[in-house]
This record gives C-alpha cells, sequence and structure tokens, in this order.
C-alpha cells in the first residue's frame, strides 16, 4: 500500500489544487496532506493567506482524494514529515522541480504538470479589478 504525500498551501481552493490532489492519490493507495500554517506563509510572502490554516485543513480534509491531513509548519521539517508519515511518494506541481530531489533517498519525488492558467493569485487579481 503505497502512502503518498503532498504539501501546499491551498488558499482560495480551486481546480488545479483539486487535479493535483487526485493525481497524487491516484499514484498510491493513501493520500497525505501537509498544509502550510499561516505563519509559514506569512514568513515566506509577507503576507497571510485568505484563508486561516483551519479553514484550508477543513476544506483539504474533506476532498474524497484526501486520507489525512497535518499542518506543515516549515519548509525545513519536509524530510521529518516525509519518516513520520513512512511516506513512499512526494509529489508536488512541477512549479517546485528538481526542489525537493534531495529526498530521493527515503522516498520516490514526483513533480506534477501544474494546471495551466489558474492560480489564487490570479482568481485574487480577477475579483479585484473591476
Ligand atoms: N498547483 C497545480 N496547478 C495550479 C496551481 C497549483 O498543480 N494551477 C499545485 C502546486 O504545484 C502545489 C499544490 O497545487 O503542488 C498547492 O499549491 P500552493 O498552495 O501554491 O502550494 P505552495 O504554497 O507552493 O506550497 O512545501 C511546500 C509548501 O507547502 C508551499
Amino acid at each position: 500500500m503505497k502512502r503518498v504525500i503532498t504539501f501546499g498551501t491551498f488558499d482560495v481552493f480551486h481546480i488545479g489544487h483539486l487535479r493535483i490532489l487526485e493525481r497524487a492519490r491516484a499514484l498510491g493507495r493513501y493520500l497525505l496532506v501537509g498544509v502550510s500554517t499561516d505563519q509559514m506563509n506569512f514568513d515566506k510572502k509577507r503576507h497571510f493567506p485568505v484563508y486561516t490554516q483551519n479553514e484550508r485543513m477543513e476544506i483539504i480534509s474533506s476532498i474524497r482524494y484526501v486520507d489525512e491531513v497535518f499542518l506543515e509548519e516549515s519548509l525545513d521539517l519536509k524530510r521529518h514529515y516525509l519518516l513520520k508519515h513512512h511516506a513512499d511518494v512526494l509529489v508536488m506541481g512541477d512549479d517546485w522541480s528538481g526542489k525537493f530531489d534531495e529526498f530521493s533517498d527515503i522516498c520516490e519525488v514526483r513533480y506534477l504538470t501544474r494546471t495551466p492558467s489558474i492560480s489564487t493569485t490570479a482568481i485574487i487579481e480577477k475579483i479585484k479589478t473591476p
């Protein structure tokens, strides 16, 4: 039974997020999702997500492809999360291509093609523009 793990903010949940979760789950029998904390986002992007970490966790855990969610507190803890959750496959979108190759000593690392033409930033811009 392959355990697949993926990570993300999943803010303003959209079809690109849904599709990567569906494709990640199809690579195994159990999908774990590390949802980035509000603080981790603030440290990285200097702003907080639109939805809180509890709201984003609630949304992700209700997706039928997802078996378990946990909070990702720091990018630096990735190896710890992979080991703790006994991950066989790490899946990320190809905007992260090559960035997690160092973990191929403990699990398979796969980068999946992002769904084109959609992002949280583009949605926010579209809503803002009159
Ligand atoms: N994604 C996608 N297609 C899109 C948009 C996003 O496949 N059009 C994927 C991303 O590649 C990522 C996942 O959806 O694998 C979640 O995207 P984000 O919320 O933008 O994740 P991010 O903030 O990049 O993750 O350890 C990584 C961190 O948690 C940060």
